[in-house]
């Protein structure tokens, strides 16, 4: 099963509500390498911005990583569940198979971050354990910032260890996370909570090929096919077409609604964004359904409709400058649909040229 304080995050997910938070670690590391700490304590609110209210910068940040293994995707570190041996945890942590002490992770986003705390999951499995690691930061302004090496994290995957982050005194545009040393056959991360907040409430020099939807968490979807979130039933969360998957930077994974016409999917960022262009990305496997008409509605606001064929792969919509150019939240709704199974295998939004 998975754990009582992650089964209230997993509800939040579930009921998508952007009330939903991460636990902090509860308590400060003084070195550059600290000890295990329990996270399991209280909430954040997770909107931003606001300078003095630090939040769960991970869930903005676009997530590459080498040494891919099977569905172990490298976006599971921050989907906010803790997946465990016993329910579908390849669907929820990030795994590598070979090479694995030259294995990372990278979290990068599109405008700086001051980063107080990174707290790292290890993988539910206790046949798998990283054993040592270190974390690389690049500045926003290029100078150096000492890396922080940490030691064996907590083998079960529910309890943090808390790296110290530069602070104030250097803001980030990435973090690197290296394996070094291991147990067993693979090894991965649960989860990763990077404590923070951004140096600017604005969005600036955003480059123009930015997929701006890497940088976005999910606010609220219509349905979810077979994510099953019932912590008192002992149900399992399978997690298979999660609504993540629709802006995780992978075409392998797709978002699946299970209510046809009008199906709708909500995100957010966390900072404006300029927004040109967005591209909606159809479901194309055997016995999935397709959409002809989509709406979006960026800020509750601002709404354009287009249409293309059932068999088109995909629907490209220019955003007008002139009517918006500040987007917070984007509402994309498929209006006209041949099934009930429909859904987003990816989505592009590009960022405005010049931001
Ligand atoms: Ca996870
Ligand atoms: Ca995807």
């Amino acid at each position: 099963m998975l754990r009582k304080d992650f089964i209230i995050l997993c509800m939040c997910l579930g009921l998508l509500s952007a009330a939903c938070g991460i636990a902090p670690p509860s308590t400060e590391c003084a070195t550059t390498t600290c000890t295990n700490t329990n996270t399991n304590t209280s909430t954040t609110p997770t909107t931003p911005i606001a300078n003095d209210q630090p939040v769960n910068l991970a869930t903005f940040a676009n997530i590459t990583a080498n040494n891919p293994y099977g569905r172990f995707y490298p976006s599971h570190v921050k989907d906010l569940l803790l997946g465990d041996t016993d329910n579908w945890h390849e669907n929820f942590t990030w795994m590598v198979k070979d090479n694995i002490d030259q294995s990372w992770i990278n979290l990068e986003w599109a405008t700086p971050a001051v980063i107080n705390r990174i707290s790292l999951y290890d993988s539910p499995t206790l046949a798998h354990q990283i054993t040592s690691g270190e974390i690389v930061f690049t500045a926003s302004d290029g100078s150096y910032i000492s890396p922080r090496s940490f030691s064996s994290l907590s083998n079960n995957g529910y309890e943090a260890l808390t790296v110290e982050g530069p602070g104030t005194s250097k803001a980030v545009k990435s973090i690197k996370i290296k394996i070094l040393n291991h147990i067993g056959d693979r090894a991965g991360l649960n989860e990763i909570v990077v404590e923070g907040y951004r140096i600017q409430d604005t969005a600036m020099n955003v480059s123009s090929s930015t997929n701006l939807a890497h940088h976005a968490r999910v606010i609220a979807a219509s349905s979810v096919k077979n994510e099953i979130l019932d912590s008192t039933g002992g149900s399992t969360l399978s997690g298979l077409y999660s609504a993540r998957y629709a802006i995780d930077n992978n075409t392998q994974t797709r978002w699946k609604a299970i209510n046809g016409d009008s199906s709708s999917l909500t995100f957010e960022f966390d900072l404006p964004y300029c927004v040109s262009k967005i591209t909606l990305y159809d479901l194309d496997q055997s016995g999935e359904s397709r959409f002809s008409k989509a709406k979006l509605i960026l800020d509750d606001s601002v709404s354009f409709e287009a249409s293309k064929t059932f068999s088109s792969g995909q629907l490209s919509i220019n955003v007008n400058q002139s009517m918006i150019s500040e987007v917070k939240t984007i509402r994309v709704e498929l209006i006209e649909t041949n099934g009930a199974e429909v859904g987003l295998k990816n989505i592009d939004i590009k960022a405005c040229p010049g931001t």
